[in-house]
């Protein structure tokens, strides 16, 4: 067991400040020190929403930096790459992006993308502004005005290309795009991937994490890579993506960001007088928000991803399925997704070391309490699903999940993930938005 250390609010201040300045590569923040040398895409609005707490201007230059690698078609890459060219595998060489024409200039990034929960970090850094007034508003406002038609264009991109037929559901074509790799989500999708021949290589993952077998096996990699390959095969391009990818589902818990995030950049609209572009967001906020909402399993209470080439939904207990709870909407089915998320399944679980929901129920078969997306608890999550009650004025679920986190926090390890029943920091230490996450918990 991992006691609670007693650490008071500036020892564990002082601590993720310092995790976050390790990882400071000057404009951009290492997702971790050693396993993730570069800048991913929603690590980087979590770590902003950290920053935001010691530093705007600071914060402003994380978004800044990932708005720069913004693809011509409105696409945010999922992974910036920084100048280390050999501490992380797939690299850019590997990504075959080079020849992807919407590729900006100079930009080295993947080819796929992420969550846009970046409308939520935009909010936070102008909030922080405001409050600190002076220099720090001062950059905060004009980061928006700067940065808005980014923003819009990158959520444009999400509902037109990857939601072409207006379901109200975002289609993604890799399991690393819904940032839940190896989750038991995609495991039926991925037994239907059968690779092709892979070019050879060597992962470096598993030369940071002290057991590999929390990490995917070579097996899930090669499918990973396949994929890439195929994407790679036609250059990137949209609509050629679509018709050759093997793995096609419609993400839930994407979606849901989709409609949450939506909702806060049409505020930011308003705010800026953009008040055309604040309603054509409201409406993909509703869009999405209903779409989210039409997955829910009557049986469990869960929310559902959607198998494309299939044709089937998907039933697995992750914690995707309380993507209404970001997403927002019906008091009714809200009110029993917190019942349920604070029940005997998940935070009510007997033993959990922290309350806090483990990325795979602990009653369900598919449940690894030390295998990354397949059990471990994954604080950024938290830190999310505290953010969207806080939002629906729910103190009473706010509070516990808060207390619960800087409990599991006080450890100072900011590990990646957490084993459930233990309270272990799993996969790597350090890691850039966990710090981040104790940060904004500490407000
Ligand atoms: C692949 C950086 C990222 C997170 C993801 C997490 C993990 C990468 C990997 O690390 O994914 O994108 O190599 O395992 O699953 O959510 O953004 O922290």
């Amino acid at each position: 067991m991992n006691p609670v250390t007693s650490v008071s609010k500036e020892q564990l201040r002082a601590a993720a400040i310092e995790v976050l300045r390790l990882n400071d590569l000057g404009t951009m923040t290492s997702a971790a020190p050693n396993l993730y040398p570069h800048m991913w895409s929603w690590d980087a609005a979590f770590v902003a929403i950290g920053l935001a707490r010691t530093s705007v201007p600071r914060a402003v230059t994380e978004l800044r930096t990932l708005l720069n690698a913004q693809w011509s078609t409105g696409m945010i890459p999922h992974i910036v790459f920084s100048d280390n060219d050999t501490g992380y595998f797939p690299g850019f060489d590997r990504w075959g992006t080079a020849n992807a024409a919407a590729l900006p200039a100079g930009v080295k990034s993947s080819g796929i993308c992420q969550p846009p929960v970046h409308a939520i970090a935009l909010r936070h850094i102008v909030d922080r502004g405001r409050e600190n007034g002076g220099a720090d508003q001062a950059a905060a406002e004009e980061f928006l005005a700067e940065s808005f038609d980014g923003w819009l264009a990158w959520h444009r991109w999400l509902a037109t290309v990857r939601d072409p037929d207006g379901v109200g559901l975002i289609e993604i074509h890799h399991g690393w795009e819904s940032g839940f790799d190896n989750s038991p989500r995609w495991d039926g999708p991925y037994a239907r991937v059968v690779p092709g021949a892979v070019a050879p290589f060597t992962r470096r993952d598993t030369l940071h994490v002290a057991d590999i077998s929390e990490r995917p096996d070579d097996a899930e990699y090669t499918k990973y890579l396949w994929l890439v390959q195929q994407m790679a095969d036609v250059a990137f391009d949209d609509d050629a993506v679509r018709q050759v990818v093997d793995f096609r589902v419609r993400d839930v818990f994407f979606s849901a960001i989709m409609a949450a995030s939506s909702a806060v950049l049409a505020d930011l609209g308003d705010e800026i007088g953009r008040d055309k572009e604040a309603g054509e967001l409201r409406l993909m906020a509703a869009r999405f928000q209903a779409g989210v909402a039409s997955t829910v399993d009557p049986a469990t209470g869960l929310a559902r991803d959607y198998d494309v080439l299939a044709g089937q939904s998907i039933g697995t207990e992750t914690v995707s399925g309380f993507a209404p709870l970001v997403s927002g909407g019906d008091p009714a089915l809200l009110a029993a997704q917190r019942e349920l998320l604070q029940g005997p399944r998940w935070m009510g679980f007997p033993d959990l070391r922290f309350p806090l929901p483990p990325s795979t129920s602990p009653a369900s078969d598919a449940f690894r309490p030390r295998t990354y997306w397949r059990g471990p608890v994954w604080p950024f999550l938290n830190l999310l699903l505290g953010w969207a009650a806080a939002r629906d004025g729910e103190p009473g679920l706010y509070g516990r999940l808060r207390s619960a986190s800087l409990q599991q926090l006080a450890d100072l390890q900011f590990g990646e993930y957490y084993e459930p029943f233990t309270g272990e920091p799993l996969g790597s230490l350090a890691q850039a938005w966990t710090a981040a996450a104790a940060l904004e918990w500490m407000g």
